[in-house]
C-alpha cells in the first residue's frame, strides 16, 4: 500500500495536477487565424473573427443570437440590465461568486433560494417561496453543466411575470431533453474562461432567441453605440477581442476531441472510484448531451470515515489540486454574509451539499494513469487514515 504524502511519503505527482487546466486546440490553426488578424490590423470592435465566431456559435447551439463578450461576468451584468431586472432577483447560493456579484454590482439584491439536493440546481418550489413584490427575475445556474429544471423554472417565471436568465457558464455543449442549453429562458450566458473545457482565453457569450433583448445586449456591450457618434443607451465595454475569437474558432474545431477526452476520464473515474466506501461520483444523465467538464465526488464522511476536507488535504499533499466548487456558498462570502446574515436559514440543502463535494482534475491534460493514481490515493486514505470522530 502506498505511503501517503500527508504521512511523510513522496508526493504521487512531481508537478501539480490542476482542476481547470486549459484545453488547447490545434496551434497551427490558431496561428493562421492570428496571422489573418495581424494582416487585417483589426484587433477588436466586432472584427471579422468575432463575427465568424458568433455565426459558428449560433449554428452549434441552434439559437438565433449568441453575442460574444469579454467574459461571463460582464455577460451576466449586461444580460441582467438588458432584461430590465431590478429590485430582487432569486438565484442559488450554490454557485461561483460571479453570479451573485453580477447582481449586487448593479444594486440588485440577490435572494438566495435553495437547491434540489438530487439535481444540485435551483429548486422551483424554493424559488416560488422566495418571491416578494420586489422580485423581478430568476437566475438559474446550470451547475457543473447539469441543466436546471427549466420547465419548472419557466412555469414559476411565467406565473409571476418574472424574467428568467440562465448562468450557463459551465454548460456549453450540454443539453436538456434533446435541446442545447443556450436556447432556454429569456437569455443564457456562457463562460469561455481558460478554466472551462472550451476557452477563448477569457470570454463568454450571451444567447437568446428574442430580437429585442439581443439588440439591447449588442448596444450595451459596446457603450450603447448604434453607429458612428450615435449613443442610444447606457453601455459598457463587454466586447470580445479578435484574438479571443481566434482561440474560440480554433477550439471549436477540437470540441469533439475535448468532450471525448472528458467522457473517457469520467468513465475511468467511475470505474476507479466504484469500490471506495463513502465516495460517489456524481453522474450525468446519459440521455442528455454533456461536456463532462467537472468530475464531482460526493463524500459521505460517515461511510468513508474521513471528511471531504481531510481528503482534500490528502490530495493536495500528493500535488493533486482538487477544489471544493462551490463551498461555502455565496451567502457565506462577503458582502453577502454581512448584508444578509439570515440567508443561510433557508438553505439547508446548499449547506449540506457544499460540505460534501470535491472536484477532481480532468481535461486533455489528465489521462488514465493519473486517474488510477488519484483512485489509489483516495482508496489508501479511506482504508488507512484513522476514522474521524463524529
Ligand atoms: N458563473 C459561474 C457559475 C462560474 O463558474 C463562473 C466562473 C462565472 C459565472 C464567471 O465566468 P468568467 O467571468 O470567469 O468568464 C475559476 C475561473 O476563474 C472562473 O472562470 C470559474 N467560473 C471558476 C469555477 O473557476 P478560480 O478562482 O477557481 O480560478 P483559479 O485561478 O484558482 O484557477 C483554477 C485552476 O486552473 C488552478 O488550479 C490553475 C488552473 N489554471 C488556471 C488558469 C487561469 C491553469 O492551469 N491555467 C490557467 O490559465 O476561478
Amino acid at each position: 500500500m502506498r505511503r501517503l504524502a500527508l504521512l511523510g511519503g513522496e508526493p504521487a505527482f512531481a508537478t501539480a495536477l490542476h482542476v481547470g487546466r486549459p484545453n488547447i486546440g490545434d496551434r497551427e490553426r490558431f496561428f493562421a487565424y492570428a496571422n489573418q488578424m495581424f494582416d487585417s490590423r483589426r484587433l477588436t470592435n466586432s472584427g471579422p473573427l468575432v463575427e465568424e465566431f458568433e455565426q459558428e456559435l449560433c449554428r452549434f447551439l441552434g439559437v438565433k443570437h449568441c453575442i460574444p463578450v469579454c467574459n461571463a461576468t460582464a455577460g451576466l451584468q449586461i444580460a441582467i440590465r438588458s432584461l430590465g431586472m431590478q429590485g430582487e432577483v432569486i438565484m442559488p447560493s450554490f454557485t461561483f461568486i460571479a453570479t451573485a456579484h453580477a447582481l449586487q454590482w448593479q444594486g440588485i439584491t440577490p435572494v438566495f433560494a435553495d437547491i434540489d439536493p438530487q439535481t444540485y440546481t435551483l429548486d422551483p418550489d424554493a424559488v416560488e417561496a422566495s418571491i416578494t413584490p420586489r422580485t423581478t427575475g430568476i437566475i438559474g445556474v446550470h451547475l457543473w453543466g447539469r441543466s436546471c429544471d427549466v420547465d419548472g423554472l419557466a412555469r414559476v417565471a411565467s406565473r409571476h411575470n418574472l424574467k428568467l436568465l440562465y448562468d450557463a457558464a459551465h454548460a456549453f455543449g450540454c443539453g436538456y431533453r434533446g435541446r442545447m442549453l443556450g436556447t432556454f429562458g429569456d437569455a443564457e450566458v456562457f463562460s469561455f474562461h481558460a478554466t472551462k473545457f472550451f476557452n477563448t482565453f477569457e470570454g463568454g457569450a450571451i444567447s437568446t432567441e428574442d430580437d429585442a433583448p439581443a439588440d439591447l445586449i449588442r448596444l450595451q456591450t459596446d457603450f450603447g453605440f448604434s453607429g458612428y457618434d450615435k449613443v442610444e443607451s447606457i453601455g459598457t465595454n463587454g466586447k470580445m477581442t479578435e484574438v479571443a475569437a481566434a482561440m474560440g474558432l480554433t477550439n471549436l474545431a477540437s470540441l469533439d476531441h475535448f468532450i471525448s477526452a472528458n467522457l473517457h476520464n469520467y468513465q475511468t473515474y467511475q470505474r476507479v472510484l466504484a469500490d471506495i466506501p463513502g465516495l460517489t461520483l456524481i453522474t450525468d444523465d446519459s440521455a442528455e448531451c454533456s461536456n463532462y467538464q467537472y468530475v464531482i465526488v460526493d463524500v459521505d464522511a460517515a461511510k468513508a470515515g474521513l471528511s471531504r476536507d481531510t481528503l482534500l488535504r490528502v490530495l493536495h499533499a500528493e500535488n493533486v489540486l482538487a477544489r471544493r466548487y462551490f463551498w461555502p456558498g455565496c451567502h457565506e462570502q462577503e458582502p453577502y454574509r454581512t448584508l444578509y446574515p439570515e440567508a443561510g436559514q433557508r438553505l439547508p440543502h446548499t449547506r449540506h451539499v457544499a460540505e460534501r463535494v470535491l472536484t477532481l482534475p480532468t481535461g486533455t491534460a489528465v489521462g488514465p494513469q493519473e486517474i488510477e493514481s488519484i483512485g489509489d490515493i483516495l482508496r489508501t486514505a479511506v482504508a488507512s487514515l484513522p476514522r474521524r470522530r463524529e
